[in-house]
């Protein structure tokens, strides 16, 4: 839902953040924020529980720059991804340009990883849609002794060959690349 009507001289497009409970959205963003420089990013607000969870959202701002003779903005937030939390998910997912999703490469996390894919495709059936936004995956945790192999998570959770990249989030390292490579199909349709 790139906001085309805001002004005249603006566009906004939302990229959320998919993916399971603890896969490292929120280390993403965070990285982001970090890997960018100050004036092209707006500050991080990134609230956590005591267990570190998100509540609701993370939230960056980040300016891309002049399209067009319009200034291009991202909205970069994150959306739970367990089932029962459908609603702040919907919420999140609603008006979504594209998701990016933060798979847990941990083997025990495999199953909440597909569970996950399920659920965001169920709460896009339930706002209305009939195809799930852009989506690009970022197969993080990739430092982790015993990962699950980087062809088993494509033959399971992407089949269809959408771009794929690896992450270690909290070395900051693999960040960028999924984030610049869903806007640019974002911004495409835009152009
Ligand atoms: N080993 C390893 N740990 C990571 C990596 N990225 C994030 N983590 C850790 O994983 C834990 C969960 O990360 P979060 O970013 O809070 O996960 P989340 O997806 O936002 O979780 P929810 O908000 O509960 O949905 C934290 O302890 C991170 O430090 C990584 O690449 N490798
Ligand atoms: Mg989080």
């Amino acid at each position: 839902m790139a906001d085309r009507r805001g002004t005249s001289e603006e566009i906004d497009c939302r990229i959320v953040y998919v993916g399971p409970s603890g896969g490292g959205k929120s280390t993403t963003v965070r990285a982001v924020h970090e890997r960018l420089e100050t004036g092209t990013r707006s500050a991080l607000l990134a609230p956590a529980r005591a267990d570190g969870g998100t509540p609701l959202t993370d939230l960056l701002t980040v300016d891309l720059g002049m399209l067009a003779g319009r200034n291009l903005r991202l909205q970069l937030l994150t959306a739970p991804g367990e089932i029962r939390r459908a609603a702040v998910r919907g919420r999140v997912l609603s008006g979504a340009d594209g998701l990016i999703f933060v798979a847990d490469s941990a083997p025990d996390r495999l199953e909440a990883n597909k569970d996950a894919l399920a659920a965001i495709r169920l709460t896009v059936r339930e706002l209305g849609h009939s195809e799930i936004p852009p989506m690009v995956f970022q197969y993080n945790k990739r430092d982790l002794p015993g990962a699950v192999p980087e062809e088993e998570l494509e033959r399971v959770l992407n089949p269809t060959g959408q771009p794929a990249f690896s992450s270690v989030a909290y070395r900051r390292e693999g960040v960028i690349e999924p984030l610049t490579a869903l806007s640019e199909r974002v911004v495409r349709t835009l152009a």
